[in-house]
């Protein structure tokens, strides 16, 4: 394609580039904090990896104290605050374009601020090796009450956004009577939705128990109850990370490769689900602490199993699409058909790596979920090797596709180098591939997570039988530091250009059309049955409330048991 006509710089540029529509500027900001966040996350991550290849750099790094102070920056900006700030753009940008209607940018700039306040006083604390918590502050460990207020500003700014973008659907239906939802809004709605009912653990246990415990207004904390409000949180928000990545595979993908959505309906149904099952399952994470009752780790196991299934939905509905792109461009046979698609596009690209690196991880996340398998995996290297594929690849990597067309949308920037961005992709997918293979290896060994290999006793007989395995992690950990410097080089090279296109020429957002859509403008009709579905499936706050009465039902009995068994203990400090 010819590349777009290019006009010089005006005198203000950057306005005019938001004129029209300013909730650009806002929406700018909370993506690019979110980058700015990854990259100092990032930078730590190959330190990591060679600390697993029993290769100790932390001697020479003063500003560090420690390997867990850097683990805590680690696991904090790459998997809390990254993903908020990115989510929190995206989700109030696409369903207000997708419904035409301009958010309330006071809202919108006091949620950013929200955040940043909260995320500099969590920093402060972290920087100044007061709250070396790791990114799942378990409690006895103790922190500075800066990190708790900041954590519960982070996750407050988050909710901001989350009842605007509600407020703003309720709003339309309102003036659209009997209209059904644009997907995308849709998607984002049900998404917001989930993550107020799934946030509320970690607000509980934050607001309630930890802020008052740090600040010395009470003596103890239960360790277990805290832990159990962690995790109610702690499952959803892992879907809280992917589902925009399925919404941008669901409803942008299939345009960028040049085809259709496959099944509307099916897009729908999967959120439907994740908002009914995302949260009822946070005990998966704790079928290894005792003082928890057997029968229901083993319902919430049964229901774990249940959340999987909208993920094979959208596996094969997503799947449908690309094989549907595909043979538009002439593509045929069974797999031959792969070779058809856009694979010099960086936004398609890496969108589709990251699809790749998820079955893996979804694979694995089955293994987990099985509470007796779950025995021999958990606290290993495998899990680590378990979500760097998750929400390491399959979200980040979709991030950095959606960074690769959303921020030339935003700024009329183009981007810097197509070259360039397809090779941060590639090499983060083989990167993290590897990092996988090793550290599910390891895990399988028994090597631990969390370790400090230089300062740890009583390895050296497992370290000798996974020379292999840890020495890939530490070759991943290089490969990925390359693909980090070559993504944000990018990305800062198309935040710092000079050249503007014209708004003609301004990257559209690639909202598909779908299957059924253009079946009926071809004059095909559409099936009565799926129609019928879309309707039952519009009624998102019929299944808000049904979701809040599920998690009840499976929490309030262990949450009530906690309580009236209260074992507070009074705050450590390790480090
Ligand atoms: Fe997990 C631990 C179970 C999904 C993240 N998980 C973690 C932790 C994190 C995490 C961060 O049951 C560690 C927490 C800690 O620090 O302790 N996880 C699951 C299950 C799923 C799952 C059942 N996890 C995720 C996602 C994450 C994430 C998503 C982040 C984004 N996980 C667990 C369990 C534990 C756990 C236990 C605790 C373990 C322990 O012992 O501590 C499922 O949702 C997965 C379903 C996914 C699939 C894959 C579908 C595939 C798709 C792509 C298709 C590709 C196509 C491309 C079509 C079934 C959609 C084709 C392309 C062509 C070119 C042809
Ligand atoms: C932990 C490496 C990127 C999230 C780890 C560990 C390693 C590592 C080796 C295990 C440390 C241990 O258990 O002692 C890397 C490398 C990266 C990278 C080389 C790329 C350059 C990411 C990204 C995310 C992420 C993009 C999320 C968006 C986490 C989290 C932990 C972790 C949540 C767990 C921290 C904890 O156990 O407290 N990383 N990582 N990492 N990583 Fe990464
Ligand atoms: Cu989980």
């Amino acid at each position: 394609t010819a590349p777009p006509p290019t006009v010089s710089a005006p005198a203000s540029p950057a306005e005019q580039v938001y004129f029209g529509h300013p909730e650009k500027k806002v929406t700018l900001y909370f993506l690019v904090t979110g980058l700015l966040m990854l990259l100092i996350g990032v930078a730590i991550g190959p330190l990591q990896a060679l600390n697993y290849a029993n290769i100790d750099v932390y001697q020479y790094l003063p500003f560090l104290k420690s390997y867990y102070q850097g683990l805590s920056l680690h696991g904090v900006l790459n998997a809390l605050v990254f993903t908020t700030y990115f989510i929190s753009g995206l989700l109030l940008y696409l369903p207000c374009r997708a419904l035409g209607v301009r958010p309330n940018l006071v809202v919108a700039w006091a949620a950013y601020w929200t955040m940043t306040i909260g995320v500099l006083m969590a920093a402060w604390a972290v920087l100044g090796n007061n709250a070396t918590l790791l990114y799942t502050f378990y409690p006895p460990l103790q922190g500075s009450p800066l990190f708790y207020i900041g954590a519960a500003l982070l996750v407050v700014g988050s909710l901001i956004i989350a009842v605007q973008v509600i407020v703003i659907w309720t709003g339309w239906k309102r003036q659209h009577p009997g209209e059904t939802t644009p997907l995308v809004a849709y998607m984002s709605v049900a998404t917001w939705m989930m993550w107020v009912i799934a946030s509320l653990g970690l607000v509980v246990e934050v607001v309630v128990f930890l802020i008052p415990w740090s600040l010395g207004w009470t003596k103890g904390v239960d360790p277990l109850l805290a832990r159990t409000l962690f995790w109610y949180t702690g499952h959803a928000i892992v879907y809280f990370w992917v589902l925009p990545a399925y919404i941008s595979w669901y409803a942008l993908l299939p345009r960028q490769a040049g085809g259709v959505i496959a099944s509307d309906s099916m897009a729908r149904l999967s959120f439907v689900l994740f908002l009914l099952l995302s949260t009822p399952v946070g005990l998966h994470h704790q079928y290894s602490d005792t003082g928890l009752s057997i029968g229901w780790k083993t319902v919430q196991m049964l229901l774990t199993f249940l959340v999987v299934v909208p993920s094979m939905l959208t596996a094969f509905s997503v799947g449908a699409s690309l094989e549907l792109a595909a043979q538009a461009r002439g593509g045929g046979g069974y797999f031959g058909w792969t070779r058809r698609l856009p694979w010099k596009d960086p936004v398609f690209t890496a969108q589709v790596l990251a699809m790749i690196s998820f079955i893996p991880g979804g694979a694995g996340g089955i293994v987990n979920a099985s509470l007796a398998l779950d025995t021999a995996v958990h606290n290993t290297a495998w899990i680590p090797g378990h979500f760097h594929i998750t929400v390491g690849t399959a979200t980040t990597l979709t991030f950095f596709a959606i960074s690769f067309w959303l921020l030339p949308h935003l700024t009329r920037k183009p981007l810097a180098s197509v070259k360039m961005a397809l090779w941060s992709a590639w090499l983060w997918f083989w990167g993290m591939i590897i990092f996988a293979v090793g550290m599910h290896w390891e895990g399988l060994i028994g090597i631990p997570r969390r370790t400090y290999f230089a300062g740890a006793t009583g390895l050296s007989e497992m370290i000798s039988r996974a020379q292999v395995p840890l020495a890939l992690t530490g070759i991943s950990g290089m490969v990925l530091a390359v693909a980090a410097v070559l993504y944000f080089t990018v990305i800062f090279r198309t935040l710092l250009g000079r050249t503007r296109v014209s708004a003609q020429a301004e990257v559209p957002i690639p909202f598909s059309q779908s299957l059924a859509e253009v079946e009926a403008l071809a004059g095909n009709g559409g099936s009565p049955k799926i129609a019928g579905a879309v309707r039952v499936l519009e009624r998102l706050w019929v299944f808000f409330a049904l979701a809040l009465a599920l998690v009840l039902v499976m929490y309030l009995p262990t949450f009530i048991s906690l309580l009236l068994n209260p074992h507070p203990v009074p705050g450590l400090r390790l480090w």
